[in-house]
Order: structure tokens, then C-alpha cells, then sequence
């Protein structure tokens, strides 16, 4: 397992919101979020990812699903695959087809997750050394299953955790610093499930914090956690902060806009001049791969403005 594979990426798909996010599901209702804050919201954030050094495809809305801008759970990218999940929100569900096709512009195989079970992509978090899944309201036994064998097929180590049931998806409460260093909640420390990796634990009343994600040289949090910059600070990694008032009305954080991935360049002079945001693309075809055959087609020309683009980790 490549460790920094876990961070160090060329790709990301973002879905923008649709007018229909007022209707997307949460856990308690804090009042719906505003649709053209959370609009000016994600515009922010993809910003932020392609000043990472990230070729961002960024999909057109789906109105007839409100949460489809969470596009991390319908799908998993790892080792240079793109699996298709099966999301456990019944509301979700359909968000896979809209996930196939996007992947399909990157990635000439797309393997279905298979069976009646269910797998969402808040429930995985990839280190640099293991695949770890953690069950949840969303993420039972069959799909954990049968993702198993797609995970072991690419040679990869795979754990599952049993989330604490407050918690909507195992990733709500930690992120990934570095191939051997994880962010997360006291309450998630607590369960020992980070035994063995370096753990820096979220300050107290910032759990909010916890979903942050690394790409590349920099660390993207919550705005509004001044506690866990100064600390990620101190810790020599390069924060930056985003708005996410709108995204945490519905549950939702700073992981789970983005599919992010890595693909081998093209050619030498990909990593160059200016970032770029490709729109939508037209494929729309379903092809799913009965096998795990992966064979990447980096269809976008990625460029970046970043020249620490591959350098070492800052922190
Ligand atoms: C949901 O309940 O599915 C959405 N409102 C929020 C999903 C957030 N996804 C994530 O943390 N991976």
C-alpha cells in the first residue's frame, strides 16, 4: 500500500447543490440550509481544493436528490479503483448512477459493490496502510461483506469498527493527517480503534473539527475552530479553513463534497501553470466491470498552481 496514496491526489468530483439541498435529510433539524449560501459555500470549497494542486470535475446538481452533493457516499476511490457503493439512506440510493457516470470520465472500470447490503462512503476512511470501515446506521454486515472481497482483491488490509451510534459516519469524527497520523473526537480516541497510529485528539467543544481531510501539502478544517488550527499549526501542518455552516445543517462536512483520487500523469508537463475546473461531462453510459481489472485513463489534463505540489508533507 502506497502510504501517501491516502492524501496525495491529482483528482477530485464535486456535485454542486440543487435548490432541492432545503430538503436533504438530518439527524435534527437545526432550520434547512440556505441554498445560496451553501451554493457560494461549495464554490469555496472547490476553490480550496484545486489551490491544493487537485483537478476538480465539478457535476452538475441533481435536483431529484437532495443530498447528491455528498458525493463521497455513493462511491469509494482506492489503489487506483472506483468502486460503486450502495448507500444505506433509502433517498441515496439512486445517487449511483449519477456517481458511475462521473467516475466513468476517470476511470475506464467502475466495479459495482454487489449483494442486498449497504456501504456508505462516510463510513471509510483509507490510511496509509489500511482500508477501515466502520458499521453504522448506514453501513451494516453484507456490505461490509462484500466489500470486503473487493478491498482484498486489490491487496489491500481492511478492518471494520463499530461506530458509536451517535455518530452518523465513522468519518464524522476523524480525518487523516499524514500516512501515520489521524485527527478525531475524544469519543472515538476513546474506543482504541487509532491503536497504533499516531492520534491527535479534536479540543474539546470543536468535535465539529474532526471531519477534516488532508490533500496534498494542506490540511482543509471547519472555519470556526480557532483551537484546532492553532494546533494542526503548532503541529507543522499547512491549515486552511473552510465555511461549512450550510453542509452541517444536513450532517454533512468537509469529506464528504469531494471523491478524491490519484491517477498516474499523463505526460510531464501536467503538473503546470494554472488550476482549472472541468464541468460536467457527457458520460452517461453504465458499464460496470464484473471484474477488478483496473485500468485508469486520466481523461482530464490536470494542472495545478501549486509548486509544492509533490513535495513532502509540511508537517
Ligand atoms: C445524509 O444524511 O446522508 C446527508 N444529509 C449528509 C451526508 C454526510 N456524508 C458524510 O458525512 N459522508
Amino acid at each position: 500500500m502506497d502510504p501517501e496514496a491516502s492524501y496525495m491526489f491529482t483528482h477530485a468530483i464535486c456535485r454542486r447543490p440543487g435548490r432541492s439541498i432545503v430538503r436533504g435529510l438530518r439527524a435534527s433539524d437545526a432550520g434547512d440550509p440556505d441554498f445560496g449560501a451553501f451554493a457560494r459555500e461549495h464554490a469555496a470549497y472547490v476553490d480550496a481544493l484545486a489551490d491544493a494542486g487537485v483537478a476538480v470535475s465539478v457535476q452538475d446538481p441533481l435536483e431529484s436528490y437532495p443530498d447528491s452533493v455528498f458525493v463521497e457516499d455513493p462511491a469509494l476511490c482506492v489503489a487506483g479503483a472506483a468502486i460503486i457503493l450502495r448507500p444505506g439512506a433509502p433517498s441515496r440510493f439512486g445517487e449511483r448512477e449519477a456517481a458511475r457516470a462521473a467516475l466513468r470520465e476517470h476511470f475506464d472500470d467502475v466495479i459495482d459493490l454487489r449483494g442486498g447490503g449497504f456501504v456508505d462512503g462516510g463510513d471509510i476512511l483509507v490510511t496509509g496502510r489500511e482500508v477501515l470501515v466502520g458499521l453504522s446506521s448506514r453501513t451494516d454486515s453484507t456490505g461490509v461483506e462484500a466489500l470486503s472481497l473487493i478491498i482484498s482483491e486489490l491487496g489491500l488490509p481492511m478492518r471494520v469498527i463499530r461506530t458509536p451510534p451517535e455518530i452518523l459516519h465513522f468519518k464524522t469524527d476523524c480525518g487523516l493527517l499524514d500516512d501515520e497520523t489521524v485527527f478525531c473526537t475524544r469519543a472515538l480516541a476513546a474506543s482504541g480503534c487509532f491503536a497504533g497510529y499516531r492520534v491527535i485528539e479534536c479540543p474539546e467543544g470543536e468535535e465539529a473539527a474532526a471531519n477534516l481531510i488532508r490533500v496534498n501539502g494542506v490540511v482543509l478544517t471547519s472555519a470556526g475552530h480557532p483551537a484546532t488550527v492553532g494546533l494542526l499549526a503548532g503541529e507543522g501542518y499547512d491549515v486552511r479553513t473552510i465555511s461549512t455552516v450550510q453542509a452541517a445543517r444536513l450532517d454533512g462536512g468537509l469529506s464528504c463534497m469531494s471523491l478524491r483520487f490519484r491517477l498516474p500523469a499523463a505526460s510531464d508537463d501536467q503538473r503546470s501553470v494554472s488550476a482549472f475546473r472541468c464541468q460536467s461531462g457527457s458520460a452517461s453510459t453504465s458499464n460496470p466491470s464484473p471484474s477488478l481489472r483496473i485500468s485508469k485513463r486520466p481523461s482530464v489534463t490536470v494542472r495545478t498552481h501549486r509548486a509544492d505540489f509533490f513535495s513532502p508533507p509540511s508537517g
